[in-house]
C-alpha cells in the first residue's frame, strides 16, 4: 500500500498578500485587476468567499456580491518565491514530487524514513516546516492514492490534515458529489446528472458494461474511482513543456493577409487547447514557421498577456525580415516548470 500526501496552500495568491499587509486580514480581499472591465479574480479570501465570490469569478461580478471586497493587484515574483521556498521543503521528504502548480502537489512518501515511515507525522512537520519558512498555511491529505488524498487536503480547508485510511475510504467517499473527481469538469457532470449520477454511490451501482456504454474510455477509470481505487503514480518528471497548434499547408502561402487569417485560426484552437491547462503558468509565447525551402524559425517573446495581436505582431517582425512562401505556421504558449501559478488567459472571455 503507497503513502500518498496532497498538499494546497490555502487561498494562496490572497494569503501571501494578507501576510504582507496584516489590515487585509479582516476584509473581504480578492486578487486581481481592478482596471480591467474584462478582469477575472485570480483568487480570494475565506471571508469574500462568504459572499459567494470565487476564483475566476469577473471582477464586476464579485463586487456585485461583495460591494466593500477590497482587489489586490497579483505579485507573481512573492508567489514564485513563496512556492520555490515549499518545494524545497517537499524534498526534505522525498524525490517523487508532482507538482501540479504553484500551490499544489502530491508526494509519495511511501519510502520516507522519517518519523517511523507515519505519513500523517510527516504531512503535519511539512505544514509546520512550511509555516515556519513562509508564514502560509497550507492544507495536507493523507491517503493511499492520489484520488483520495487530494479529496482529503480539500475536506478541512484551511489549515487542515485529513488522513482518510482504505477501510475509512468508502464511508469517506461514497456520498462525494462526482465533480470531486479530476477529468469530471463541468460537461461531464452534467451528462452524469442526466443520467441521474451524482455521487460516487450512485456510480457503484452500475456495472463496468453500463459505465462502458456511459463513459467509453473513461469507464474502467471511473469505475475504479468510485470503489476509492487509483493506480495513478506520483509522477515527478514529463511535466509538459509548452502547447502548441500547426498548420500545414497543401500549397505555400506567400500572401500576407491569408497567413494573418490562418494565424486567426491557430490563436483560436491554442485558446481552446489552453483551457485543459487553466493551472499552468504561461512563461512565453511563440511562432514557428517554415519556409517553402522547409528551413526552420521559431520566434519567442516573454509572455505579457495572452492575445491574438502578440501573435500578429511576432509574425510581422519576421515576415518584414523574411517574406517568403511559407509550408507551415505554428502557434504556441511556454509554459514554466511546472512548480508553477496560474494566470489568467483572459479564456473566460
Ligand atoms: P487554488 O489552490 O485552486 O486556490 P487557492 O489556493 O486560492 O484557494 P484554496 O484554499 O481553495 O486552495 O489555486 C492556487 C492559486 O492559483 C490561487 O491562489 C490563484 C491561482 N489561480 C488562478 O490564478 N486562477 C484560477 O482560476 C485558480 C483556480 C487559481
Ligand atoms: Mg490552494
Ligand atoms: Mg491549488
Amino acid at each position: 500500500m503507497r503513502k500518498i500526501i496532497h498538499i494546497d496552500m490555502d487561498y494562496f495568491f490572497a494569503q501571501v498578500e494578507e501576510r504582507d499587509n496584516p489590515s487585509l486580514k479582516d476584509k473581504p480581499v480578492g486578487i486581481g485587476s481592478d482596471k480591467s472591465r474584462r478582469g477575472v479574480l485570480s483568487t480570494c479570501n475565506y471571508i469574500a468567499r462568504e459572499y459567494g465570490v470565487r476564483s475566476a469569478m469577473p471582477t464586476f461580478k464579485a463586487k456585485e456580491l461583495c460591494p466593500h471586497i477590497v482587489m489586490v493587484k497579483p505579485h507573481f515574483q512573492k508567489y514564485r518565491e513563496a512556492s520555490d521556498i515549499v518545494f524545497n521543503i517537499f524534498r526534505e521528504y522525498t524525490d517523487k514530487i508532482q507538482g501540479i502548480s504553484l500551490d499544489e502537489a502530491y508526494l509519495d512518501v511511501t519510502d520516507c524514513e522519517k518519523f517511523s515511515n507515519s505519513a500523517t507525522l510527516i504531512a503535519q512537520d511539512i505544514k509546520k516546516r512550511i509555516y515556519q519558512e513562509t508564514k502560509l498555511t497550507a492544507s495536507a491529505g493523507v491517503s493511499y492514492n492520489k484520488l483520495i488524498a487530494k479529496i482529503a487536503s480539500d475536506y478541512n480547508k484551511p489549515n487542515g490534515l485529513t488522513l482518510v485510511t482504505p477501510d475509512q475510504s468508502m464511508d469517506f467517499i461514497q456520498d462525494l458529489s462526482l465533480k470531486e473527481i479530476n477529468g469530471v469538469g463541468a460537461k461531464t457532470f452534467e451528462r452524469c446528472k442526466k443520467l441521474g449520477l451524482e455521487t460516487f454511490n450512485d456510480v457503484r451501482k452500475l456495472s463496468k458494461v453500463e459505465l462502458e456504454n456511459y463513459f467509453g474510455n473513461f469507464a474502467e477509470t471511473l469505475y475504479n474511482y468510485v470503489r476509492g481505487i487509483d493506480h495513478r503514480e506520483v509522477k515527478s518528471h514529463g511535466i509538459r513543456k509548452s502547447v502548441s497548434c500547426e498548420r500545414t499547408f497543401s500549397e505555400d502561402i506567400e500572401d500576407k493577409d491569408t497567413l494573418l487569417l490562418y494565424i486567426d485560426d491557430l490563436y483560436d484552437e491554442l485558446k481552446h487547447r489552453l483551457r485543459k491547462y487553466d493551472d499552468r503558468e504561461v512563461r512565453g509565447y511563440f511562432m514557428k514557421i517554415k519556409y517553402a525551402d522547409f528551413s526552420v524559425t521559431t520566434i519567442e517573446k516573454k509572455f505579457s498577456d495572452f492575445s491574438l495581436d502578440h501573435y500578429y505582431e511576432l509574425f510581422i517582425t519576421r515576415w518584414n525580415e523574411r517574406s517568403e512562401a511559407i509550408r507551415l505556421l505554428g502557434a504556441g504558449v511556454r509554459f514554466g516548470d511546472g512548480e508553477t501559478q496560474q494566470l489568467d488567459l483572459g479564456l473566460s472571455s
